[in-house]
C-alpha cells in the first residue's frame, strides 16, 4: 500500500507531509472519508477538513480540531491518529463501527498551519498565527483568544506583541473565522465541540471566559469525570478536570466557550500530555500512548453524545 511520503502516525509530521496525508487517507477511504477546505490562512494556505463516518441520512455530528498553537505538536498527531484508527477498526471493532455508523466527526487535523510551519522552520515555541497588525513590527494573535465569547476581556491581551494578543475584534483571524462559519453552517447537526491542546492533562469545560457555569455544568462535570478515568485505565496517565477559569486559568476568547454559546453542549478542551517534565516538547516516544489512552476519552465521549 502507497503511504504518503514519509508520514508516519509515531512522529510528528511536517505540514506538507499532513497536507499529502489528508489526501491520501481520503482516497483510500472513499466510504468513510471526505475531505473538504474550510477556507485559507493568512498565509494562504487551505485549511483541510476530513469528513469521517459512514455516510447515512440526518447523522448527528461531533467537531474535533487540533493545532490551534502552533507548538503543541501532539495535537496535531492526535487527530491524524484519530482518522487511523477510524479508518482501521471500523468494521473489526464493534463500538467504533457503532460510532461511525451514527455520527460523523468533522476532523481538522491544523487550524493553525501557518504557525505550525513556523514551529518547524523558525522557532519551535511559536503559539500564535502569523498575521501581521498594522502599527506594529510583532507577528501573530492567539486564535484561543479570538473568539466571540466575553473576547479580550480577561487572561487575553490587546498587545500584539504578547503571547495571548486577542487580535482587533472577534474572528479577526480568517483561522477562527473559517472554523466558526462551518460550525455556525452546521449547528443543526453537531452535538459535541472538542479542541485538542497540550500540555496539563486536563479535560476542561465552559466557562473560561467568566466564573459563571453552563447550565448542564453537573453534566459535564460527570462526563469529563467518566471519560478521564476511562482514559486512565490504559496507562494510568492523571487527569485533573473542571471549568476553564478554576481548572486552568481565565480566559476570554476561547472556541471551547463559543460554541457552548452557540449551543452546542458538549464542548470541552482538552489538554494532553505530559505535566512539564517536556511540556511542548513532548518526545515522539510517547506519541503512541498519548494517542491511545486520549481514544479512549474521545470514544467515551462520542457514546455519551449518541446515547443523549
Ligand atoms: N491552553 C488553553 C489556552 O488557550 C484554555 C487553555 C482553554 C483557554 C479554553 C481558554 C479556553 O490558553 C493551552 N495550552 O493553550
Ligand atoms: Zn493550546
Amino acid at each position: 500500500r502507497v503511504r504518503a511520503t514519509g508520514h508516519s502516525y509515531e512522529k510528528y509530521n511536517k505540514w506538507e507531509t499532513i497536507e499529502a496525508w489528508t489526501q491520501q487517507v481520503a482516497t483510500e477511504n472513499p466510504d468513510l472519508i471526505s475531505r473538504s477546505v474550510i477556507g485559507t490562512t493568512f498565509e494562504g494556505r487551505a485549511m483541510y477538513l476530513l469528513k469521517v463516518g459512514k455516510a447515512g441520512q440526518n447523522k448527528p455530528a461531533i467537531f474535533m480540531d487540533c493545532g490551534f498553537h502552533a507548538r503543541e505538536w501532539i495535537s496535531p498527531a492526535f487527530c491524524q491518529w484519530f482518522v487511523r484508527e477510524a479508518v482501521r477498526t471500523y468494521g473489526r471493532e464493534i463500538h467504533m463501527t457503532e460510532l461511525l455508523d451514527k455520527l460523523d466527526f468533522y476532523v481538522l487535523p491544523v487550524v493553525n498551519v501557518d504557525g505550525y510551519i513556523y514551529t518547524w522552520t523558525k522557532n519551535r515555541l511559536w503559539r500564535k498565527t502569523r498575521s501581521t497588525h498594522a502599527g506594529s513590527s510583532c507577528f501573530g494573535t492567539d486564535l484561543n483568544r479570538n473568539f466571540d465569547a466575553g473576547w479580550c476581556k480577561i487572561g487575553a491581551s490587546r498587545n500584539p506583541c504578547d503571547e495571548t494578543y486577542c487580535g482587533t475584534a472577534a474572528e479577526s483571524e480568517k483561522e477562527t473565522k473559517a472554523l466558526a462559519d462551518f460550525i455556525r453552517n452546521h449547528l443543526s447537526s453537531i452535538k459535541a465541540y472538542l479542541t485538542i491542546h497540550s500540555y496539563s492533562q486536563m479535560m476542561l469545560y465552559p466557562y473560561s471566559y467568566d466564573y459563571k457555569l453552563g447550565t448542564n455544568n453537573v453534566e459535564l462535570n460527570s462526563l469529563a469525570k467518566a471519560a478521564v478515568n476511562e482514559l486512565a485505565t490504559l496507562h494510568g496517565t492523571k487527569y485533573t478536570y473542571g471549568p476553564g477559569a478554576t481548572t486552568i486559568y481565565p480566559a476570554a476568547g476561547g472556541s471551547d466557550d463559543w460554541a457552548y454559546d452557540q449551543g452546542i453542549r458538549y464542548s470541552f478542551t482538552f489538554e494532553l500530555r505530559d505535566k512539564g517534565k517536556y511540556g511542548f516538547l513532548l518526545p515522539e516516544s510517547q506519541i503512541r500512548a498519548t494517542c491511545e489512552e486520549t481514544m479512549l476519552a474521545i470514544k467515551h465521549v462520542a457514546s455519551y453524545v449518541l446515547e443523549h
